[in-house]
């Protein structure tokens, strides 16, 4: 239920800026001989054309609209250029269209707070820009306005009586008697035509956008004038513009509630709201929903602009429509992993270019059963934490999906496994990664994080204990837990997801798999999926460890994705990379590491390193089909194993003395073993594989985490 939040200030200059026809732009950027021809983007699939998602205006003027397919655009606009989007994976590739948005957002963000709300629409807090410019440079006192600024759409100007429009918008703009708030939405419309003229000139795009007071009237102008216009709303109009605005276009109203106001209320446009009090509304809606109706029939509404520049939620979806339907799991964990390897590679690029992390692992699929009396049975939403790496988000969100399946189906009733068609079909599916948090800067550095420890000793039991304990933590979110999914332990840490998404983005998101019932693919965009909870509210401090620890291991799997080798930098201090490359890790030669292999393998977790060429690395990436364990036979289960390159090569040099003198004794056989630059992953009883136990890893990879709240270290046995 939407929130009442009150007007921060009564003088805020809000903009909502709207990409014109934005995956058309991105085309015609690219193929510069469509520019000014009736053009569209259309889907993947190719059955009558494809769905268009997206329009050129010039074909609008043909009736070509959204909901058609290609086949259906040609009859009335048979000039019309379909360009498909492009593909990766058997899907829609949307990266080309983000990161356009991103060039865009990067622009508007010069003159104040900037909101990326979806992949082509950015909100902009400018009340300080206008602020200024009112203080130094007040728009009356400009003699010259810029053309584009001219071109606004003042509502509630008075055009009609057939005198020049920029004229009226001129003096609008210099009136010496306006009020304060009108003063400062003059500067807007400055500041955002110029703003909008700097992404043209950057980007090649053009852009519309709504300037107001708030958000939710920036957001209704902002469409009312397209394309590459703008359109204000001074106070003075906002009864004229929510009166007979009907109520289920407005931000969360779209859906049940908007519903009930009509049938209930015989409320259809936003002004028939004005005669409720709002002890009325209250009494009907609860006090915060009913405030917020009261206020957003005057116009008001509070809502920050949220300084986000990047999405809050990653996600990768498809649809499966009609026909397409996937009925086998093994088909469903064909599509999953496709989707798991691009969301990985989005979380792969936002960790390396913005330092963040995501926290929780989301699987949102729809499906149907053949025989069903209860037809209205949703398929459960599941999450759990999230595990970076493309092959255990793989396995992760295969064992989500099971999970889902067996509530959803029944878990007596129905065979997960295998080829047959069990009498269900999934129409969508969907991954998605939320819980985006910055890598606290503070942990960034192991240095700097053994810095802060107090006592960082690592040879004791104690401490041994103390990193099992953790390895436990950590392990049943991924791979243990799920491989015995009927082992409530197991169970218990994939967790009902029930997506708190609020009404618009509902709308949103339903609309878009809506979109393309008749279409094949439908990416869901980032904003789309920003409000999805996850299950698992961990202490911020574990999480903030847990970020670090694999902070290390990620980084090196990015730049193995990205195919570059890690090179020694010459006379800079030498990598742990290239000291394992030179060192063979046999025999285990140390009292630390004899205790460590112990440890393990009485625990089963272990870790192993070994001499990974990048293909031996891909090996890891590879979907895992069939059992969702790593077992590897020798009844031990693969718990902690990484790649030598996986290792961060800064991390030796930040560990304590101690460490790395026990650690080189440990390794330095090695250098003399044959052909040491191979390794086979997951044969612990080879040479070249050293078996650590979680402590060594912690140690090597990212430092050592004592002071956790953790589960008693006999919980591991359980899982493994
Ligand atoms: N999009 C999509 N599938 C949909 C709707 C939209 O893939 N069902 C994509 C294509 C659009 C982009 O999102 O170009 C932005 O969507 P908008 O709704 O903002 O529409 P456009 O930018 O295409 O046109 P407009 O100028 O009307 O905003």
């Amino acid at each position: 239920m939407p929130v009442a939040k009150p007007e921060s200030s009564d003088s805020r200059v809000i903009a909502h800026v709207d990409m014109d026809c934005f995956y058309v732009q991105v085309e015609e950027r690219k193929q510069p001989q469509l520019r000014g021809l009736p053009t569209a983007v259309v889907q993947y699939n190719e059955w009558k054309g494809g769905a268009l998602i997206a329009v050129s205006y010039e074909a609008r003027k043909f009736g070509v609209k959204r909901s058609m397919r290609g086949a259906e655009a040609k009859e009335v606009c048979p000039q019309i250029q379909l360009v498909q989007v492009p593909v990766a994976r058997g899907k829609a590739d949307l990266n080309g269209y983000r990161s356009a948005g991103s060039e865009v957002v990067s622009i508007l963000s010069r003159r104040g707070r900037c909101e990326r709300a979806s992949i082509d629409e950015v909100y902009l807090d400018l009340t300080d820009a206008a602020e200024t410019m009112l203080a130094e440079n007040p728009p009356q006192n400009l003699e010259k306005i810029d053309e584009e600024a001219l071109k606004s759409h003042i509502l509630g100007l008075n055009n009609e009586d057939g005198s020049d429009v920029k004229e009226n918008v001129r003096e609008w703009i210099n009136r010496h008697n306006a009020d304060h708030r009108d003063k400062l939405l003059a500067c807007g419309i400055l500041i955002v035509a110029e703003l909008r003229m700097q992404v043209l000139k950057e980007t090649e795009f053009t852009c519309s956008a709504g300037i107001a007071h708030n958000k939710m009237l920036a957001k209704l102008a902002s469409g009312m004038n397209k394309p590459a216009q703008q359109t204000v709303v001074p106070s003075s109009s906002v009864n004229g513009l929510l009166n007979t605005l009907p109520i289920r276009k407005m931000k969360q109203l779209g859906g049940k509630l908007g519903i009930s106001l009509q049938t209930d209320m015989g409320v259809n446009t936003v002004g028939d709201l004005l005669q409720f009090p709002e002890e009325k509304l209250q009494e009907r809606y609860g006090i915060n929903t009913g405030t917020w109706l009261w206020n957003i029939a005057r116009g008001i509404s509070g809502e920050a602009v949220e300084g986000r520049l990047l999405p809050k939620s990653h996600g990768s979806g498809k649809t499966f429509p009609g026909p397409r339907a996937l009925k086998t799991v093994p088909a469903v964990q064909h599509w999953l992993n496709q989707l798991c390897e691009e969301l990985s590679e989005r979380l792969c690029s936002d960790l390396d270019q913005n330092k963040r992390m995501a926290n929780t692992l989301t699987l949102h699929a729809r499906a149907y059963k053949s025989s069903d009396s209860d037809s209205q049975k949703k398929f459960p939403s599941k999450s759990c934490p999230l595990r970076y790496g493309t092959g255990k988000i793989q396995e992760d969100a295969f064992n989500l999906f099971q999970a889902g399946l067996r509530e959803y189906i029944g878990f007596y009733g129905v065979k997960t496994q295998g080829s047959q068609y069990s009498g269900w079909g999934i129409t969508s599916l969907s991954v998605s990664a939320s819980k985006i948090v910055p890598i606290p800067s503070g942990t960034c550095s192991i240095a700097k994080y053994f810095h802060g420890q107090s006592t960082p000793h690592f040879s004791s039991m104690q401490s041994l204990d103390n990193v099992n304990a953790e390895a436990t933590l950590l392990l049943p979110p991924g791979s243990e837990c799920y491989s015995e999914l009927n082992s409530p332990k197991a169970e218990s840490w994939i967790e009902d997801t029930v997506p708190d998404l609020d009404l618009q983005e509902q709308k949103d998101l339903s609309s878009s798999l809506s979109k393309t019932q008749d279409g094949f693919t439908q990416d869901i965009s980032p904003s789309l999926l920003s409000g999805t909870e996850g299950c698992l509210e961990q202490n911020q401090n574990k999480q903030e460890r847990y970020i670090t620890k694999v902070e290390g291991q990620f980084k090196s799997e990015y730049k193995e994705r990205k195919g570059k080798r890690v090179k020694d930098k010459g006379t800079e201090t030498p990598s742990i990379l290239e000291l394992f490359k030179s060192y063979n890790p046999y025999p285990f030669g140390s009292s630390l590491s004899q205790e460590l292999k112990k440890t393990a393998q009485g625990t089963g977790a272990r870790l192993t390193i070994g001499h990974a060429e990048e293909n031996e690395v891909g090996k890891e990436e590879k979907p895992m089909h069939g059992s969702s364990s790593r077992d590897e036979g020798d009844g031990r289960r693969e718990v902690w194993s990484y790649n030598i390159d996986e290792i961060d090569p800064t991390v030796m040099d930040e560990l304590p003395q101690e460490i790395q003198d026990e650690i080189k004794a440990w390794v330095q056989p090695h250098k003399w073993r044959p052909n040491n630059n191979t390794a086979r992953r997951g044969c612990s009883n080879d040479a070249n594989d050293i078996i650590l136990t979680s402590e060594t890893r912690n140690v090597l990879a990212f430092g050592n985490l004592p002071d956790l709240d953790l589960a008693p270290s006999s919980d591991q046995a359980s899982f493994c």
